[in-house]
């Protein structure tokens, strides 16, 4: 075995690798960019060595610096993780050529893998079953347009250089196909110098199930079973499984030899993984074609490691070290379920736009809290760093396993429901939505799930505005208590501060402006008015078990009930509950008073209810927080406090009238707000 390895990779990969190289005794060495000096992958190795500037081909590509890293330090072999040189046949050559060990696969097998058309002939005469198609060099239209009607329509038309949907048309008639050709051919010509096309007949709501195989340098190939990819956004996947929904034990059989001889077919060594495109047909048949294999070690390899045992790092190690596999086919077997869900810095209401920032708050649950290994979680970022516009937008990655594909997928939601990551936006809670969808729940997969729910998974509002002002309201104020050196666990009757007897509010929830007014009632009961919502609000304080010493607070708005972590950062209150996320910004009452029309210098009814009493008179000086009205509405009676110091110009109501719910009860010039 290697005494030392260097990682050529970054982030959550490059720490999944030095993670076991430390187990097996074997010492790590790092690289790193500018951008990634302080980086949790670098102090998660042995040694480091700066290979450049931060844009990744100043860097992680520049394999000549790599390579010298690697020799300077005397490392043996190299480990490529995913992305980046992992399927660069040249850098594997290179490292060959420089007396180090590639731990992946011989170039000529990335090589052999690397072209659409020509890996579809060799898996052909591989009998690895392909769609039925024309995977042909001769491109003339007029053959095309002939195999486009003997393949039979709908057919799909892509680009062989191309790869990530680009350059794909779908055709749905004869009549249609020369037009689309010619303008698949431009796309193809102008995103990739070559403009050669295959057609395919397009298949239907597919799967995208993948086999994960293994071979060694002594003849040994076994595969590792299967994963469901299928739920993606712009082809780029969210959610992986293992074992696939649906898969019979017959069919796991078929496509794993399939996947073996399509990886027997370019003398295949280490970790591979052969994509197929699965075909769902009526009365549950499944039809499984080639895609194509990737050549490297993947992002989900974990969910196969949960359902196996096995860490297909140490395989990977022990392979390129030249030992045989660990173990034969017929010692496989699949254990529970597994489900990883892939946590991007992204907006999933923009498109899924990559987002960059800092990791304010990251908070990950209570790893071990349950289950032994129920729950793993996978990152190379440590909360303060920053997600940079420089490398993928994957944060982290949580992986689950249970007995049952239910006991998983409950688990997962639990666990993202703690995951909190505050400073920039995440499909955290997208993930939660695309869980509890009929479809994913009902494993009811396919290719377009995320198209197909979209009204569930955009625009969703779990928490709720009275809650999530409930909860924003409290927060401020324990905050407040907490700043002048109060206890904020000391009294748990009420948020009363300042002597204030009625406190308005104002935040931005969701684009729209919301006033809110927490008043105090004589027995330290609080009443809280969320826009046209009022009711009494309580909040005895709870510690949760969350690692590094959260608390969560009970919130209770009349019926409804929350408990909630919050995360206050300036104005912006950040929360979150077991029924999902909510974000609002605080609108600073006192420092928007000067503005014209200002809400803090209108006193208004709460709700409606009757004037019982106004304690001052028009012309009078008040400090902040002076009482300055009683109300008296469902049976309760409300102060409305000056929110600031001023001058009451005008009484609006006499002692004894009814008033609606926001009148104004009383003008007050307020002084200017200090600075
Ligand atoms: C297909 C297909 C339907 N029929 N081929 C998209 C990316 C590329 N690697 C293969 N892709 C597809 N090929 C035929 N003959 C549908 C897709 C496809 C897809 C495949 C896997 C995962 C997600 C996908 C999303 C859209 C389309």
């Amino acid at each position: 075995m290697f005494k030392k390895i260097l990682i050529a990779n970054r982030g959550e990969i490059a720490c999944r690798v030095a993670a076991t190289a430390r187990r097996l005794g074997i010492k790590t060495v790092a690289v790193y960019s500018d951008a990634d000096a302080g980086a949790k992958h670098v102090a998660a190795c042995d040694e480091a060595v700066h290979i450049g500037a931060s844009s990744p081909k100043d860097s992680y590509l520049r394999w000549p610096a790599i390579l010298a890293a690697a020799q300077a330090t005397g490392a043996q072999a190299i480990h490529p993780g995913y992305g980046f040189l992992s399927e660069n046949e040249e850098f594997a050559q290179a490292c060959a050529d420089a007396g180090l060990v590639f731990i992946g696969p011989p170039p000529s097998a990335i090589k052999d893998m690397g072209l659409k058309a020509e890996s579809k002939q060799l898996m052909e005469r591989a009998g690895v079953p392909l769609v039925p198609g024309y995977h042909g060099a001769n491109q003339d239209p007029a053959l095309l347009q002939a195999e486009a009607d003997r393949i039979g329509y709908p057919v799909l038309i892509k680009a062989s250089a191309g790869g990530g949907g680009k350059g794909m048309r779908a055709v749905d008639r004869s009549e249609d196909f020369a037009a689309a050709l010619a303008s698949c051919q431009r796309e193809a010509r102008n995103s990739f110098g070559d403009d050669a096309v295959l057609i395919e007949k397009y298949v239907q709501r597919p799967r995208h199930i993948e086999i994960q195989v293994f071979g060694d340098t002594h003849g040994n190939i076994v595969y590792l079973f299967e994963r469901d990819c299928s739920v993606q956004r712009r082809h780029q996947k969210v959610l992986e499984e293992a074992p696939a929904p649906g898969m019979t034990p017959e069919l796991r059989a078929q496509m794993g030899l399939a996947a073996v001889a399509a990886a027997r077919a370019v003398n295949y060594v280490g970790a591979g993984t052969v994509e197929f495109i699965v075909e769902q047909r009526a009365g549950g048949d499944m039809n499984f074609f080639f895609m194509e294999m990737n050549t490297r070690l993947q992002v989900e390899h974990p969910v196969t490691e949960a359902i196996t045992g096995l860490d297909l790092v140490e395989w990977q190690l022990r392979v390129a070290a030249g030992e045989p596999l660990p173990l034969r086919q017929d010692q496989l077997q699949i254990k529970g379920h597994a489900i990883e869900a892939r946590i991007c810095a992204e907006n999933p209401e923009r498109q899924f736009l990559p987002a960059t920032g800092r990791l304010d708050h990251y908070r990950k649950p209570a790893h071990d809290s349950f289950n032994i290994a129920s729950l793993r979680f996978d990152d190379g970022v440590r909360e303060g760093d920053e997600i940079s516009p420089f490398y993928d937008s994957m944060v982290a990655k949580l992986i689950v396993h249970g007995d049952t594909r239910e006991q998983a997928l409950a688990r997962l939601d639990d666990a993202l429901a703690q995951t909190h990551i505050v400073g920039l936006a995440t499909n955290v809670q997208f993930l939660r939505r695309v869980l509890r969808s009929d479809s994913f729940a009902g494993a009811d997969l396919d290719t377009a799930l995320i198209e197909r729910e979209r009204a569930v998974l955009f625009g969703q509002d779990e928490v709720g505005l009275p809650l999530a002002v409930a909860a924003a309201v409290a927060q401020t104020l324990l905050a407040e208590r907490a700043a002048e050196g109060a206890d904020p666990f000391s009294r748990t009757d009420g948020w009363r501060s300042h002597g204030v007897f009625a406190r308005r509010f104002a935040f931005d929830y969701l684009g729209e402006r919301v006033a809110a007014t927490l008043s105090y009632q004589r027995d330290a009961a609080l009443q809280l008015s969320v826009g046209e919502d009022a009711a009494a609000v309580s909040g005895p304080l709870q510690f949760t078990p969350r690692q590094g010493g959260d608390w969560a607070l009970d919130i209770r708005f009349g019926a409804q009930r929350s408990l909630a972590t919050v995360y206050l950062d300036g104005e912006r209150v950040e929360l979150f509950t077991p029924q999902g996320a909510a974000q609002l910004v605080e609108i600073d009452l006192l420092a928007h008073a000067g503005d014209s029309g200002a809400e803090a210098g209108r006193l208004t009814a709460p709700m409606p209810g009757k004037v019982v009493a106004f304690l001052v008179a028009a012309g009078e000086r008040v400090a902040q927080g002076q009482p300055l009205a009683v109300m008296e509405a469902m049976k309760m009676e409300h102060t409305i406090a000056a929110p600031a110091a001023g001058v009451v110009t005008e009484l609006l109501y006499a002692v004894g009238d009814q008033v609606g719910d926001g009148a104004e009860l009383l003008k007050l010039e307020l002084e200017l707000a200090p600075a």
